[in-house]
């Protein structure tokens, strides 16, 4: 079965658009299309969804002090997108391989990333604060949308091999606009490739707002590309988690691409080096604070009454551990030398590297000689 719910006859960017399973006020509602994706989600999962989210949130106020405190170079912080990385990231398995952005710290976590590996790449010691074969996650990526081609060509490669995996490739509302995103939605449906597309629709891109950016709901474009989509609610980690075992069940099957478009929010600022008070309205977030996604399925879990304190208690010391040991690997870390930067770039030696090294060698020796 494929939800096929787009295309959406209303140009409006409205949250009311999209496929749900919890209402804003923690209220199960039936989706007859999304249900069965969740069908054996009981309430132990929900309560180890809950602790996955709570425990992201505390990795990312953590990454967001370890900044400010002049550990980091940059933060890029994913407060208010929980529900959208852990609940499509939760339906993965483990053979599938992921082509992220640079906000997908959810997505890192939930594959298994280790405390230092959170922050290891912002404080500029490795260009991949992970080992991406360990977790079968590629480095996080900084130009906009690139990793949805390589995500593409991975899945050509997953087809010739007839390999059981599926490549997924996350990137937000302000990627869309690329050529690249556009060119690899065009090469995944031609070749029928094994990739399940997941556009985070955070509202904003840096200070342009969605609604410049795209005059039509996004996930409206795939069905144009010839991909089936879904428009979910972002902050519903159920439907989140429906959606995506629907895209992967499609995209595993070998009948081609899938998408979702997750309608969510970015809470915080774009990074640590941005300011959202000067584009943006307090209304605005406050809006979206009452949407919250833990808070979504607490109230769903309370109403339940499968929300004790033991467990609230449990996973605010599981959170608290992993940020002091995050905090520790990275106050631990020992940067290397300058010239170390050249090292592994080739596995043979390369003369145009072996001058740069030089130039940069005696760039840094001129420095010595000053003092
Ligand atoms: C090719 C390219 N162009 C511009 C930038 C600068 N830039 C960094 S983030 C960003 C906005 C991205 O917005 P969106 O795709 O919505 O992702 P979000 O940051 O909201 O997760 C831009 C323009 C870049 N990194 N790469
Ligand atoms: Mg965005």
């Amino acid at each position: 079965m494929s939800p096929q719910i787009t295309p959406i006859a209303d140009t409006a960017q409205d949250l009311e658009l999209s496929e749900r399973i919890l209402t804003p006020d923690g209220q199960r509602v039936a989706n007859p299309q999304l249900d069965p994706y969740v069908a054996d989600v009981d309430a132990a999962q929900l309560r180890a969804l809950h602790r996955d989210m709570m425990v992201l949130r505390r990795i990312d106020a953590e990454g967001v002090a370890l900044q400010r405190q002049g550990q980091l170079g940059l933060w890029a912080p994913c407060q208010g997108q929980e529900a959208t990385q852990i609940g499509t990231a939760r339906a993965l398995a483990p053979q599938d391989y992921v082509f992220p952005s640079y906000r997908e710290t959810g997505v890192i976590y939930a594959r298994g990333a280790e405390p230092g590996d959170y922050v290891r790449m912002w404080r500029g010691e490795e260009g991949a604060g992970h080992d991406p074969e360990a977790l079968r996650v590629a480095p996080l990526q900084i130009i906009i949308g690139a990793q949805t081609l390589h995500a593409v060509g991975y899945a050509l490669g997953i087809r010739h091999d007839g390999a059981d995996e599926v490549a997924v490739t996350y990137f937000g509302d302000g990627a869309t606009s690329q050529g690249d995103v556009n060119e690899a939605m065009i090469f995944a449906a031609s070749y029928q490739a094994p990739v399940v597309f997941v556009c985070q629709n955070n509202h904003w891109a840096i200070s342009e707002p969605v609604a410049v950016q795209s005059q039509y709901p996004i996930a409206g474009r795939a069905p144009g590309f010839g991909i089936p989509s879904v428009r979910v609610d972002g902050n519903d980690v159920l439907a989140c988690m429906a959606a995506m075992r629907w895209a992967l069940d499609h995209a595993r099957s070998g009948t081609g691409p899938a998408y979702i478009e997750a309608v969510t929010y970015r809470m915080g600022p774009h990074t640590t080096a941005d300011d959202p008070t000067r584009y943006r309205d307090a209304e605005e977030l406050e809006s979206w604070r009452r949407r919250d996604p833990i808070a979504r399925l607490e109230a769903h879990l309370r109403a339940l009454g499968e929300l004790s304190e033991e467990h609230l208690a449990e996973t605010q010391a599981a959170a608290d551990d992993i940020a002091r040991r995050m905090r520790a690997e990275c106050l631990g870390m020992v940067t290397r030398p300058p010239l170390a930067v050249f090292d592994g770039v080739y596995a043979e030696p390369h003369s145009g590297l072996e001058r740069q090294r030089d130039e940069y060698a005696a760039y840094l020796a001129s420095f010595e000689s000053e003092a």
